[in-house]
C-alpha cells in the first residue's frame, strides 16, 4: 500500500519504541544504559507535525519464553543464553532466541512508558510480544515474521497503511533490537526508513552490538540519521 502514494509524497509517522521502566536506569530489569536520558528529544520529536505518532510497549505475560523463570539454569542465563523455540503457526520452524531477565510483564510498573515522554501526544500505544510462546522485537511481527493478533492489539503495517504513510522514523530503545528488528520490519514493509541515531539506546553499544545494528540497517536501504538532518527539517515544514 505505502508503494501506491503517488511519487514524491510526504506522510511521515514517528515510531516511539519501548520507552518504558524496565528498559530504563535506574530501576528497570533490562535497563539499557542511557535509555532515560532521550525522552526530552523523544519529547521534542513527538511535537513536530507527523502525520502518525505511536509509541510501541514490550508487553509480555509473566510466563513469556523468553524469560529467564521460563526455564531451568543452567541455560538460562540473561544476555548468555539461548533456547530454540518453534513457530506456533508451522511448528516445524524453530528460532533460536537470547534469554531475558523478566521484563515488562502485562500490569506491572515495569511495562509503563516513562512519565518523562509527553504521551499525550502520542495517537496510538501498541503492545507487542503478548503470545507466551513466541518472542517479538519488532512492532510489526514476531520473529518468524507471522502477524498474530496474539501477540499485538494492533496491525501496525495496516495502521501505516491506512494513514497514507510513506515515511517511518524511528526512535527508542533498545537500538541493537526492538529498534532494528522495527526499522528493518518497516523497511520490508515497503516504507522509506529513518532512524535518529541519538534518538536511541543500545544493550551493546560497542561493534557487535549497536556497529552491527547501524551496518545490518544501512546495507537494508535504512537511513541513519540526526533529528537535526534534513529528513527531519521536512518535517518540520509540512503544515
Ligand atoms: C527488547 C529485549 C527483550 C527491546 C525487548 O525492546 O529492545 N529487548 N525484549
Ligand atoms: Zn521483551
Amino acid at each position: 500500500m505505502a508503494a501506491l502514494e503517488p511519487a514524491g509524497s510526504f506522510k511521515p509517522a514517528l515510531l516511539v519504541v519501548d520507552l518504558q521502566e524496565d528498559f530504563c536506569p535506574p530501576e528497570g530489569s533490562l535497563a539499557v544504559p542511557g535509555g532515560r536520558e532521550i525522552a526530552p528529544l523523544i519529547n521534542t520529536l513527538l511535537s513536530l507535525p507527523f502525520s502518525l505518532k505511536i509509541a510501541t510497549k514490550d508487553f509480555h505475560p509473566q510466563d513469556h519464553i523468553s524469560f529467564e523463570t521460563s526455564h531451568a539454569p543452567p541455560n538460562n542465563r540473561p544476555f548468555e543464553s539461548s533456547v530454540n523455540i518453534s513457530n506456533p503457526s508451522e511448528t516445524s520452524q524453530s528460532h533460536e532466541i537470547p534469554i531475558w531477565p523478566v521484563h515488562c510483564v502485562q500490569g506491572t510498573k515495569g511495562a509503563d512508558i516513562i512519565p518523562e515522554i509527553d504521551v499525550a501526544k502520542v495517537d496510538t500505544i501498541m503492545e507487542k510480544g503478548k503470545d507466551r510462546r513466541v518472542e517479538m522485537f519488532s512492532g510489526f511481527a514476531d520473529v518468524f515474521g507471522n502477524k498474530s493478533s496474539q501477540a499485538t492489539n494492533l496491525d501496525l503495517a495496516d495502521r501505516l497503511n491506512s494513514a497514507g504513510i510513506t515515511h517511518v522514523f524511528v526512535v527508542g530503545i533498545a537500538g541493537d533490537c526492538c529498534v532494528k528488528c522495527t526499522a528493518l520490519d518497516a523497511k520490508k514493509e515497503g516504507f522509506q526508513v529513518c532512524v535518529l541515531e541519538e534518538a536511541t539506546r543500545s544493550v551493546d553499544t560497542g561493534e557487535k552490538g549497536w556497529g552491527a545494528a547501524k551496518e545490518e540497517m544501512e546495507k537494508a536501504g535504512i537511513k541513519m540519521t540526526s533529528a537535526d538532518g534534513p529528513e527531519v527539517e521536512r518535517v518540520k515544514k509540512l503544515p
